[in-house]
């Protein structure tokens, strides 16, 4: 079984400032998405489906909350040798603390790895949509010889100079390869793709920043200490070294690392036929099991909307939005182009009436529009958030406005008649 020869390491964040205000409270891969799962569930689904059964996910800071939702969740067999690890960065006597970078990250937990017998490491970023068949991917690995693989992707110009750009041979090993290119430089980096990808004008081979690496060139790479980054360091200075694949990939895939993309990913699960198919059974998204009641809407126009379990919903119209878990939205709200991550817990109807106690969710008469709602706000009445392009980057206690986005920060309390 070659999947039993595979160790996944997740690369589950830096200091995670680019999901801002969505990780002040917690590490990366715990963020919330498609109204009942969290970041994490997505690389962690992606090993499972391929019986990949043996993980670490590497974090810059202990969260509380990731380290519950991965013990809570990730329940394998008592005779199974399955596992998820959460490894956050940790001081010891002869390193600063953080993770530097990617490989840095990789490097101050080699000593975990190397506990486990395995032949190959799959690096995966924490941060990204995607259902791939990674046996696939190590299998090419195997066949191929390669000592790296690089998972490849047809992106266009625009995209090109936000990934690591490469070349390869008609045998599809790498000949060079590229980070982040300067557009000046694009002409010279074109590859030769499907007419389909030609088409969508997709000309450039972007890695997926998915690698994997045979276990005892990995180990002998981590010994230079000058090498941070993967992206930066490691591939480039490596594929003229040892034999570098690249294993194009077609699918649907996307980055969801900033408020940006993580909005626009969220908000296309409402498409009529989303590009990440959560209902299919084959590829199956996990998360935590966590027995809610159903849903329960009253005179609510629900259009092109997904609504996770447990709600209670009485709004005049919702229109293009996740509704997570356990979300309340009050009569007469309206909400459009919204993502709404829900609430961790319901409030007795005592509290609920109790005016000195917030109530969680959205009340009365509110108009939202282009706003992320983390976990556990408090939306009063007659309140208005219209976000929109025109607005621009601030923050407060409550809110932070990036890219037109409203995102209202986890606990928030926003008063009665609020204008936003
Ligand atoms: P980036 O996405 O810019 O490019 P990076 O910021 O290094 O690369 O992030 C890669 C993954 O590692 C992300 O999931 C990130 O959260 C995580 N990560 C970053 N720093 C970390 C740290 N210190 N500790 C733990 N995890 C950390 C990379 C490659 C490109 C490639 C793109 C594809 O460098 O070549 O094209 O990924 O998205
Ligand atoms: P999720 O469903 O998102 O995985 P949980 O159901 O585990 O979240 O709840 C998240 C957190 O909320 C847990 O730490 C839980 O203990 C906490 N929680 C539950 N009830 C309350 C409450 N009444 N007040 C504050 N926090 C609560």
């Amino acid at each position: 079984m070659i999947n039993n020869k595979v160790l996944s390491i997740i690369l589950g964040g830096g200091q995670g400032s680019r999901l801002y205000p969505l990780t002040e409270q917690r590490s990366k891969p715990a963020v919330p998405i498609a109204g009942k799962y969290r970041l994490v569930d997505i690389p962690i689904s992606n090993c499972i489906n391929a019986d990949i059964k043996r993980m670490y996910v590497l974090t810059q800071f202990n969260s509380a909350s990731l380290n519950r939702h991965i013990k809570d969740t990730y329940h394998f067999s008592f005779f199974s040798s399955a596992f998820v690890d959460v490894l956050a960065a940790e001081q010891t006597p002869d390193n600063k603390g953080w993770f530097q970078g990617t490989a840095d990250a990789v490097r101050q937990s080699m000593h975990h790895f190397m506990r486990h017998d395995f032949e190959y490491a799959l690096i995966l970023s924490g941060d990204q949509l995607y259902q791939m068949d990674y046996e696939k991917l190590i299998k090419a690995h195997e066949e191929s010889g390669a000592k790296i693989s690089i998972a490849t992707i047809p992106v266009n110009a625009k995209e090109a100079t936000g990934f690591g750009i490469l070349k390869s041979d008609d045998k599809n090993v790498i000949t060079s390869f590229v980070e982040k290119p300067d557009s000046s430089l694009l002409p010279e980096w074109t590859s030769e793709v499907s007419d389909e990808m030609k088409d969508q004008g997709r000309n450039y081979l972007a890695s997926m920043g998915i690698y994997v690496f045979n276990k005892d060139l990995l180990v002998e790479l981590m010994k230079d200490e000058s090498t941070i980054d993967f992206g930066k360091e490691i591939i480039p200075q490596n594929i003229d070294k040892h034999k570098t694949l690249s294993y194009q990939y077609e699918g649907y895939w996307t980055d969801i690392g900033t408020i940006d993309s993580f909005f626009e990913a969220n908000i296309g699960l409402t498409k009529d036929i989303p590009d990440f198919d959560l209902y299919d059974k084959k590829m199956r998204i996990y998360t935590r099991a966590r027995m809610l009641p159903t849903t329960k809407i009253a005179g609510t126009i629900l259009d092109e909307t997904v609504i996770a379990e447990g709600c209670i919903i009485s709004a005049g119209k919702i229109e293009k939005s996740v509704i997570g878990i356990r979300s309340r939205i009050g009569n007469e709200s309206t909400v459009i182009n919204t993502y709404m991550m829900g609430n961790d817990y319901y409030q007795s109807l005592a509290d609920i009436d109790n005016p000195n106690i917030n109530t969680l969710g959205i009340g009365a008469r509110c108009f939202i529009k282009n706003a992320i709602l983390d976990k556990n706000c408090s939306i009063g009445d007659d309140v208005r958030i219209n976000g929109g392009k025109n607005l621009k980057d601030t923050e407060t206690d409550t809110y932070a406005i990036r890219d037109g986005i409203v995102v209202i920060k986890k606990d928030a309390v926003i008063s009665n008649g609020t204008v936003i």
